[in-house]
């Protein structure tokens, strides 16, 4: 059985409906990679689709968005393809409402359950749970049990969730989370999964769990912040058979993040300009800048609609306070 899976596409990120200005947003690039995501189903006649949650980049969304996210999804469907959702935080662990739900292929994880797959001679049970928002240290096991995984007769067993595991790494500074309240210990899986696959954290990578089922996180689509502009972004194509189990990362193509740090010497603003714009030629047309200000008064100083004309149109600008300012936080999951 040939699986798809990718995970938070955060579409309805950066995609205004009527913007009151208009310029370059990065909403239509998660809508890209979703569409191609859906191509690659497709094409390549996999079995099936699962997404591990964050759909949407919250849970409030416009209709327009919802209907673009939901509307190229019959099409999978109807070439054959079983889709698996797994709601996420992002969703608040629910999903708007679509007609789709109806459609005997698309499962959806809207509480802890199992759904069989059969295809041909073989037969795959996939477990799955909506994202438990809090102390999912506490409640895994029981939903697990709940979602009747592990007492299915089937051959394989998958679980799909969106949380965070101990040992997953974000950021550019490689923050590793440590077994808490909000992270699932790797000896809180149970003995007999074939697979454990998650959203929710967007670096991609691969954990073991203490009896050694792989656990897949395949990051997200496209970079949704700066914590991530070092990552490749992508999704997995996994085989299961009786030999056992393989998985290919497939990149997807995303725009560079840049990030500046402006002189510390620097206060006024029309020197502050001059420095940017003789540092500009140095982008790719393609790219995400964020300057960072070395200090209060350079953000003060600092307009913003007056920093992007500097740059093509082409290019996503934003200012960013000095980072000892920001309190420290791990973005590049959520
Ligand atoms: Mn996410």
């Amino acid at each position: 059985m040939k699986i798809l899976l990718f995970a938070d596409s955060h579409l309805g990120f950066n995609y205004p409906i009527r913007p009151r200005i208009e310029r370059r947003r990065r909403g239509a690039d998660f809508f890209q990679n979703y569409q191609h995501i859906l191509d690659v189903a497709i094409t390549e006649k996999v079995d099936v689709l699962v997404h591990g949650g964050d759909v949407f980049f919250r849970s409030k969304i416009p209709p327009l968005v919802i209907e673009k996210a939901y509307e190229p999804l019959l099409k999978v469907l109807d070439n054959g393809i079983d889709i698996f959702l797994v709601p996420g935080n992002h969703e608040r662990s629910r999903l708007p409402q679509t007609p789709l739900f109806h459609h005997p292929r698309l499962h959806l994880f809207d509480r802890p359950r199992t759904f069989i797959i059969r295809r041909n001679t073989s037969e795959v049970a996939f477990g799955g749970i909506p994202n438990i928002r809090t102390n999912v240290a506490d409640s895994i096991g029981r939903a697990i049990a709940a979602s009747g995984l592990i007492e299915t007769t089937a051959q394989m067993k998958v679980l799909c969730l969106h949380q965070s595991i101990e040992n997953a790494v974000v950021g550019v500074q490689n923050y590793k989370f440590r077994r808490g309240p909000d992270v699932i210990g790797l000896n809180q899986f149970p003995r007999g999964m074939d697979l454990i696959v998650s959203g929710h954290i967007h670096r991609q990578q691969i954990l073991k769990s203490s009896y050694g089922t792989p656990i897949i996180y395949p990051g997200s689509i496209e970079r949704t912040s700066f914590a991530e502009r070092l990552e490749e972004k992508g999704y997995y194509v996994i085989t299961l058979s009786e030999a056992g189990i393989t998985r290919e990362f497939r990149p997807l193509q995303c725009r560079p993040m840049f990030e500046w740090s402006l002189p510390v010497n620097l206060i006024d603003e029309s020197s502050l300009l001059q420095e940017m714009e003789s540092k500009r030629g140095f982008l790719p047309e393609d790219a995400i800048l964020r300057i960072r200000c070395a200090s209060p008064a350079q953000l003060s100083v600092l307009k913003i609609e007056k920093v992007r004309r500097l740059f093509p149109a082409s290019i996503n600008v934003e200012i960013a306070p000095p980072s000892r300012i920001a309190a420290y936080h791990p973005v590049g999951y959520a």
